[in-house]
This record gives C-alpha cells, sequence and structure tokens, in this order.
C-alpha cells in the first residue's frame, strides 16, 4: 500500500513538476482576435491549432528549472539573480523570497527579471551537485551565494526595491521580531509549520485563537491608514515575514479544529483585512501563493504529526473538500487577473482559463502518460480527452455556462473528459504546478462537468 502511494506520488510529482506554467502566451489575445473565432477553433481542433491559439512560443528571456528533472549545472545569470527555492511552494522561507522579489517589482511599478531553481527538499528526491544547505538562497549576479531568507529580503529591498520594501526600518525590524513571540512553540515541520505538538497531535484550539488574537492585535495599529502591517499602504519586510505562515494558518486551522478560521472578521478584524489586501496583490494571488485544496492535501501526508493525520482530523478535511468546491469560483477574478497580465505580458497568458489550457498543452505527453494508469484508458483516446478539455478552456467566454459539451464530439468522450478534469484538480499541487487562481479554473471546470458522469 505505502509502496503503491509512493509510486503514485512519484508520478505525480513527474508530469506535474514538469509543468513549467506562465510562460509563452504572448500576444495570445491579440493572436487570438486575429486568428479565429470561437466557433472555427472548435471546428479545427488540433494541437497545432491550439497552441497557434495559444501563442505558445517563449518570448521570455528569464530560465526556471526543476533541478529534480534537470540536474545538468546551468550557466549562471551574471545579469539577473537566480532564485533557489523549493520546488513544490511547500518551504515558507522560500515564499519569502519569491515574494519578495514580486514585491519589489510591483513598490517599484517595474519587472524585476530573476531565474529559478527548483530544489527538491523533501529528502528523497535528485538534488543537483551544484546546491548544498538549505532553501532559500539566491545566487547574486556577481556570483556570491547567500541564504536565510530574511536577509535575503532585506538584500532584494536594497537591490531592488530601492528600500520600499522598509527592512531597514526599526519599527519593520520589531514586528518581524514579534514573530517568535506570536507563533506557538510547535513540532518543526516545514509542510505544517507551528501546527502540531511534539507528541503529534494538533496544537490546542485555544493557543491557536490566542495566536491569531495576537497577530490581529500586534501587527497592525489601529487607527493608521495603510492596510498592510504596522498602517502602511504598500506591503514591507514585515508583510513578507508573515505572509506564507498566515497563509498556510489560513487553510490548516480550519483542517485541524471545525469553527477555527483566521478571515474571520467578527474575531480578528483587522487579519480579516489584511487576508482580502493581500488577495489583491496580483503577483501574490495569480502565482505565489498556495490553495485550500492544496494546504489541505499536504496535511494528509505521512512524515509529520502521528506519521500522518490523527484519525479526528478525517471528518474536517471531508467538510473542507466541499467547502473548497463551493468557494472556488469566488477566487477567479478576472479584472486582478488582468492585471498580472498586464505587469507580465511576455510570460502570463490573457485569462486563468487560458493558463490552465497552456500549462495542459505544454505538458500533454507527460499527462497523458499518467493518466493512462491512473484512468486504465488507452493513449489515444486520452489525447482526444485532453484536447476536449483544451478547447473548452480556449473557448470559454466569461459569464457563459462552461461547455459541457462539444458539438462534434461523442458522449463517451465527454464523459471522459469530465474524469479528466477531476483526475487533473485531485492532483494539483499549488503554486508548484500553477498559480491558485488558475487551479480554481479546473476545480469549477471539475465540479461544473460532473453533471455528465453517468
Ligand atoms: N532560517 C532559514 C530556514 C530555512 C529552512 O528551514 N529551509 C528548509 C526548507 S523549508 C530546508 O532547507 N530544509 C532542508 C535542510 O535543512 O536540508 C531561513 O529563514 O531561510
Amino acid at each position: 500500500m505505502l509502496k503503491q502511494h509512493l509510486r503514485l506520488f512519484l508520478a505525480l510529482v513527474i508530469w506535474l513538476s514538469a509543468t513549467q506554467g506562465y510562460q509563452n502566451c504572448a500576444n495570445s489575445q491579440r493572436q487570438r482576435q486575429r486568428q479565429s473565432t470561437p466557433t472555427q477553433i472548435l471546428a479545427a481542433s488540433s494541437w497545432s491549432n491550439l497552441e497557434e491559439s495559444l501563442a505558445i512560443q517563449s518570448k521570455k528571456k528569464t530560465v526556471s528549472i526543476d533541478s529534480a528533472l534537470d540536474t545538468s549545472t546551468p550557466n549562471f545569470s551574471t545579469e539577473r539573480p537566480t532564485l533557489f527555492r523549493e520546488r513544490h511552494g511547500w518551504c515558507p522561507y522560500s515564499e519569502r523570497v519569491w515574494l519578495a522579489l514580486e514585491l519589489a517589482g510591483s513598490n517599484t511599478q517595474t519587472t524585476i527579471e530573476y531565474d529559478t531553481i527548483r530544489i527538491d527538499n523533501t529528502g528523497h528526491g535528485p538534488r543537483p551537485s551544484y546546491f548544498g544547505g538549505q532553501t532559500p538562497q539566491m545566487r547574486w549576479p556577481e556570483g556570491r551565494t547567500q541564504g536565510e531568507s530574511m536577509d535575503l529580503v532585506g538584500e532584494i529591498d536594497q537591490r531592488y526595491a530601492n528600500g520600499s520594501l522598509l527592512s531597514s526600518d526599526p519599527k519593520v525590524q520589531e514586528f518581524i521580531r514579534q514573530f517568535s513571540n506570536i507563533f506557538p512553540r510547535a513540532r518543526p515541520s516545514s509542510r505544517a509549520a507551528y501546527l502540531f505538538q511534539y507528541n503529534g497531535d494538533p496544537i490546542s484550539m485555544p493557543t491557536f485563537e490566542e495566536t491569531l488574537q495576537k497577530a490581529n492585535d500586534q501587527l497592525f495599529v489601529e487607527g493608521s491608514s495603510g492596510p498592510f502591517m504596522a498602517g502602511h499602504d504598500t506591503p514591507t519586510a514585515a508583510d513578507i515575514a508573515y505572509a506564507p505562515f498566515l497563509e498556510r494558518y489560513r487553510y490548516q486551522l480550519p483542517c485541524l479544529h471545525p469553527g477555527l478560521d483566521p478571515t474571520d472578521a467578527s474575531k480578528y478584524p483587522q487579519l480579516a483585512k489584511w487576508y482580502d489586501t493581500m488577495d489583491q496583490i496580483p503577483a501574490y494571488a495569480c502565482k505565489v501563493k498556495g490553495d485550500a485544496s492544496s494546504w489541505r492535501k499536504v496535511l494528509t501526508m505521512a512524515g509529520f504529526g502521528n506519521a500522518g493525520l490523527p484519525p479526528s482530523i478525517q471528518q474536517n478535511m471531508q467538510e473542507r473538500i466541499v467547502w473548497e468546491e463551493t468557494q472556488a469560483k469566488e477566487c477567479i477574478n478576472q479584472a486582478l487577473w488582468e492585471r498580472y497580465h498586464q505587469d507580465n505580458e511576455d510570460d502570463v497568458a490573457k485569462s486563468p482559463y487560458w493558463d490552465v489550457a497552456t500549462i495542459i498543452t505544454e505538458n500533454k505527453e507527460a499527462i497523458i502518460k499518467d493518466a493512462q494508469k491512473r484512468m486504465d484508458t488507452e493513449a489515444s483516446v486520452l489525447n482526444d480527452v485532453l484536447m476536449g478539455l483544451v478547447t473548452r478552456l480556449v473557448e470559454y467566454e466569461e459569464g457563459q455556462d462552461f461547455p459541457l459539451h462539444l458539438e462534434e464530439e461523442d458522449m463517451k468522450i465527454t464523459v471522459q473528459v469530465a474524469k479528466m478534469a477531476t483526475y487533473l484538480d485531485d492532483r494539483m499541487c499549488v503554486p508548484r504546478d500553477m498559480g491558485a487562481m488558475s487551479a480554481s479554473v479546473l476545480k469549477t471546470v471539475s465540479v461544473a462537468m460532473r453533471e455528465v458522469l453517468p
């Protein structure tokens, strides 16, 4: 059983990890408008037509390498910095640095170009020979390598954000120092940070409530104008220090204790407002943050707590799956996506629907190979199925019902498309495979298409 689980997990890791995401959609909207109407796309469905419509060809200068799949030593850029971050998106310290690079760009209204090398930190996966030590690390253009997340945030602030992240500000530094007073004593774990006691049980509900109350009361200055920590109008190093941990709390605490909700504005009004404000940052909401399903799924993995989850939590997890499905639609915000697209025209698709279509198209061979084992279906059928799913995503216009059935498609394929959408949603790991908004698209598609299942 354990062996089978491991095998499935590895297969998931291999195909989903091959995902590059966020690439190659330059001018896609213009090209699509110029080249084809929706009915033409539908009539001429083939991978090459879809690729052409999605304008899949990279204009990107920056490099993103998954070192678990490509262990060769890269030519490190002498113009751009290189971020070494944990490859699944589980490491909260890596997320701090990734977020700092993105926020340095949005605070200064520029795009900071950086290369990324993703590192396996699970202890099982292959690590490249050129990397040692912990994630995150940065290699600066002049060749020096540095670690420690908050030191890196400070350096990014000086080099790329003109100090706008206020990392040297004594008040911001004081907020960062409070981190260890706010979060409870817990069993160390990067996948389940500040969640479990040393005996493997979850930390108690009153302790979590106290933590959330402290965060609410200490991080936000009542009466000051800005919605970010310490009352700032723009995000600072303090927001960066806490964001990955509060993000996990938002989705993982309700799994551990029903009714424990960090976004509850009646109990934690300032904290709730902060979550809303962070969700309006395009690069955070569309790219960096993990989603509710992925944070729940990470909890179910063995290796922490009682080598798995205490049984009392299983029921909560089931309830969360239903909640995730009902709220997925609310995460899709085209206006926010457009701001993200405008900031990254060369490598971000015009909509989250097109983002999912692009990622699936780029990884179709690996997906088909893996799905063959899981869905017990021939590769040629799966190819049509995947094309059916991508065609629907490309076709979809905001406000319409999601197309359950395409005219020239037989019902057998439609049912398989529905199964494929569910399979992809089940396997999703955000932000490793795609951003949170795109993953919400896939979830809503999977829920909508369930109607056609026998
Ligand atoms: N204090 C460090 C902590 C970094 C850290 O704990 N990284 C973990 C992953 S989340 C790691 O690299 N673990 C693997 C190892 O220690 O070999 C920082 O803030 O950067």
